[in-house]
């Protein structure tokens, strides 16, 4: 201890340069960092080399998002130094919790894909899988969220601002991306040869930020780009005086790299984008042929010893890229390339919305990748001629098959060159996976069978068990053992205690001090006032119609004007907290953020329920964020339309972490009933199939509303303005799509969701809540993401 509390003394002093007594937190955290740093590579290096010396296959992962959150806590648990540093900082007058709070989030990321990417990483880590994630390294992630006036405004976020302690910059290691210009075909007896001319080049540099595993088993890299000018400045243009025209190049080389889309589940569409997704896919793929020539000096082998992952489609451009890199830089003949791509890449889906799934123009391509259309054009040749094949004649196989879609302008689709250029192809839960082989996938998977897979998404428990809940996870050490920590199955141990009446009460008062935290960061932000002994119902998650926040708030609308009605009643206290980020240009789900808003207005302040029910709408979530919610929660709401929630990650750790859930039968919500059991969770709603029937009626939410008083009360209050009497036409488009559209079957749920959320009252309160949350705990193990990695690892990567 007193050597960490002197080499951060030191660092302050000597590489921060600034007197002790005078050191601000953000120093500290500084100093605190770089001597972990120092640390962290120390036991990087040998691993490194030791693959790199063995010929060990690594996996690459490709991602456009890393949502990572903070990383000092991360990294200090990870190798058991967190009650050093806590007293060496101590010891120097400096208090932990505020050294961590100052780190900012590295949100490079929008939600569960992003998040999904970081628990992959630490996990992999954990595991010792040789592993490397490429990404970009966005100069603003995620923007921040405020809310004024109930409505959500957008900050551009600037987590480099103060420098960041844990990335190294190779400034060794840099490739040129090129775009656009023309391609010149040269025919010869061995076959067409073809020669890229390109007409603009940017040069991606690498950051390499260390991913710790679990005890410091092993080290991983996680390589970010980012985009430079290939010449820093035109000086021509400077000696003209023309100093705008000087940086036109870095500007516009910058570009790529200077924010991440903060769409989510809806395709960017913009130049910019796809102008980045192949900027990094490229630098990567330069990156990784060249260690493998470096190491093994024979591209003809990179299947044995490389892994892609897709994280989605953003990267498909790994398909053409590397086709052309085998066959234009290395010679290797196109079926030849055509194997070695197949054996090594493989694609993960993450949403089967159709306005997610990625398009480009062709006219786009030709402009930016002309070489890379002219692959995807061979590419398709082979395809069609597979299709006709098997089915001869069929126009409708074909058309559906095809990697340009012919309907309204031809567009590339990269879903289908992802899945036509990998050897396997996963969903991310049981369900997703079963409905990509009959919805998007549907046809090619008749044509290439076998090749669509299963792997249920995990989250790594060290973040979200060990350093969210230490409390928690303390008294898992006390009763299942130490082996808690290293071995999720080892939760099962709790299952003996849940009908204890001693042990939950200890479980309970764990919550509670949770919740008090909890409320006391609301309290802070928002300035309202929680009772922490009411059940803390909550959802935390983009905002989506699909994901329906607003069917939560029907029913907070219906809970409120029934305890008007009759406040005398037996009413479980109830807080209902929600929080997340809408994409800047989604209209009806930032109206959804202000309904939820003006809807705390209305209650929080009527006096005459007596604070029975509260409403809090928490700022900018983020993973930070989630660390403090996630184990303060009683309820957790996966309410989203059954079939259209691939998996969802948000609704493993709330269990986790002991709360109940309330659920549709969607996504992974189906295996976490099946582990925890039936009478631990909450379910309700339609099911997928009768959803996509509903739909093929046709239906709006007529009958839906005839039936249920309730429900017609509650449209009609929005819909006159009893929420906004300031603007009481505001909210009318969500009154017009709850009666007259209803295709996120908000409406058509509405009964069912308000029955169990009753069910939700009586067992609150009740020895059978807490055993039931002790159940979820005990029995979530399997949703820890070192199984879903070793599954990957056995089915998909062969580590
Ligand atoms: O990926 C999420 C799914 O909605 C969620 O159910 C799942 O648990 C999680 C991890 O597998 N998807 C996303 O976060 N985002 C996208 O799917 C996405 C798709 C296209 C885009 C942007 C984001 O252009």
């Amino acid at each position: 201890m007193a050597a960490v509390r002197d080499e951060i003394r030191a660092r302050i002093t000597r590489v921060l340069g600034h007197e002790i007594e005078r050191a601000t937190m953000h120093d500290w955290y500084l100093a605190a960092a770089l001597t972990l740093r120092e640390r962290i590579a120390a036991r990087w290096l040998p691993g490194v080399r030791e693959t790199r010396i063995a010929g060990k296959k690594r996996v690459y992962y490709l991602s456009l998002e890393f949502l990572i959150g903070r990383l000092l806590t991360d990294a200090l648990s990870n190798l058991q130094l967190m009650e050093t540093y806590v007293r060496a900082l101590r010891d120097l007058g400096v208090d932990f919790a505020d050294v961590k709070d100052i780190e900012p989030d590295a949100a490079l990321g929008n939600g569960g894909l992003g998040r999904l990417a970081a628990c992959f990483m630490e996990s992999m880590a954990s595991l010792a899988i040789p592993a490397i994630g490429y990404g970009i390294r966005y100069e603003h992630g995620l923007f921040r969220q405020a809310i004024a006036h109930g409505w959500q405004q957008e900050f551009p976020e600037c987590w480099l601002e103060g420098g960041n302690p844990w990335e190294f910059e190779r400034f060794e290691v840099c490739y040129d991306v090129q775009y656009g210009g023309r391609i010149e075909h040269h025919p010869s007896a061995r076959g067409d040869s073809v020669t890229w001319i390109p007409g603009e080049t940017v040069r991606a540099a690498a950051f390499d930020t260390p991913i710790v595993g679990w005890r410091g088993a092993h080290v991983n890299a996680l390589r970010l780009w980012s985009a430079r000018p290939v010449a820093p400045l035109d000086i021509d243009a400077f000696n003209r005086g023309d100093y705008a025209a000087a940086s036109n190049q870095r500007t516009r080389a910058e570009a790529i790299s200077k924010f991440l889309y903060p769409s989510d589940e809806t395709a960017a569409g913009k130049e910019l984008r796809l102008r980045q997704e192949y900027f990094f896919v490229s630098a990567s793929l330069q990156d990784i042929v060249a260690r493998h020539l470096r190491e093994q000096g024979n591209i003809r082998t990179l299947a044995s010893h490389a892994a892609i992952q897709l994280n989605d489609t953003h990267p498909s451009l790994a398909v053409p890229e590397l086709l052309r890199l085998l066959i234009d830089h290395h010679d290797v003949p196109w079926p030849q390339a055509r194997r070695i791509v197949s054996q090594t890449v493989a694609y993960t889906n993450h949403t089967l919305l159709p306005e997610a799934l990625e398009s480009w123009p062709v006219e786009l391509f030709e402009r930016l990748l002309p070489r890379h259309l002219d692959i995807i054009y061979r590419l398709n040749a082979d395809n069609l001629a597979a299709a006709e094949r098997q089915r001869p004649g069929d126009i409708r196989f074909r058309a559906a098959t095809s990697l340009i879609d012919e309907t309204g302008g031809r567009r590339v689709r990269m879903g289908h060159l992802a899945f036509i250029g990998s050897h396997r192809i996963n969903g991310v839960s049981a369900m997703h996976s079963e409905l990509m082989k009959h919805t998007v996938f549907a046809d090619l998977n008749t044509l290439y069978p076998d090749r669509i897979t299963n792997k249920t998404n995990g989250i790594t428990f060290r973040r979200w068990l060990h350093q969210c809940n230490p409390d928690l996870t303390a008294l898992l050490r006390e009763v299942c053992g130490d082996r808690v920590l290293d071995d999720p199955a080892a939760l099962t141990g709790l299952e003996p205690y849940a009908n204890d009446a001693a042990f939950q009460e200890r479980f309970r008062a764990i919550k509670q001090h949770n919740k008090v935290a909890l409320a006391g960061m609301v309290e802070r932000t928002l300035s309202l006032r929680l009772d922490p002994a009411a059940l803390f119902d909550i959802q935390i998650k983009r905002i989506h119609e699909y994901k329906r926040q607003l069917l939560n708030a029907l029913d907070t609308i219906a809970r409120y004007l029934a305890i008007r009605d009759n406040p005398g009643a037996n009413w479980v206290p109830r807080v209902k907290i929600f929080a997340g980020k809408a994409a800047p240009s989604y209209h009806q789900a930032k109206l959804i953020i202000k309904l939820i808003n003006d809807i705390a207005d209305t209650v929080n302040r009527d006096e005459s329920i007596r604070g029975l029910l509260k409403v809090a709408f928490v700022p900018n979530y983020n993973v930070s964020a989630a660390e403090m919610m996630v184990p303060a929660c009683d309820l957790s709401e996966q309410i989203s339309t059954a079939g259209m929630e691939a998996s969802g990650t948000g609704n493993m750790k709330l269990a986790l972490n002991g709360a109940l859930t309330i659920g549709t039968l969607d996504g992974a919500n189906i295996e976490i009933r099946d582990q925890v059991g039936a009478d631990n969770i909450f379910i309700f709603g339609m099911t997928a199939a009768q959803v996509a029937e509903r739909r093929s009626m046709g239906l709006d939410a007529s009958d839906a509303i005839a039936a249920s008083p309730m429900l017609a009360r509650v449209i009609e209050a929005i819909d006159r303005g009893a929420f906004s009497p300031d603007d009481p036409a505001r909210f009318a488009p969500i009154a017009h799509s709850l009666r007259y559209l209803d295709h996120y079957m908000v409406s058509a749920d509405f009964d069912d969701y308000h029955r169990a959320q009753a069910l939700v009252d009586t067992r609150w309160g009740h020895a059978a809540w807490e055993m039931s949350a002790i159940l979820n705990t005990a029995r979530m193990g399997w949703f820890s993401a070192d199984r879903t990695i070793r599954d990957y690892a056995d089915d998909i990567w062969g580590v």
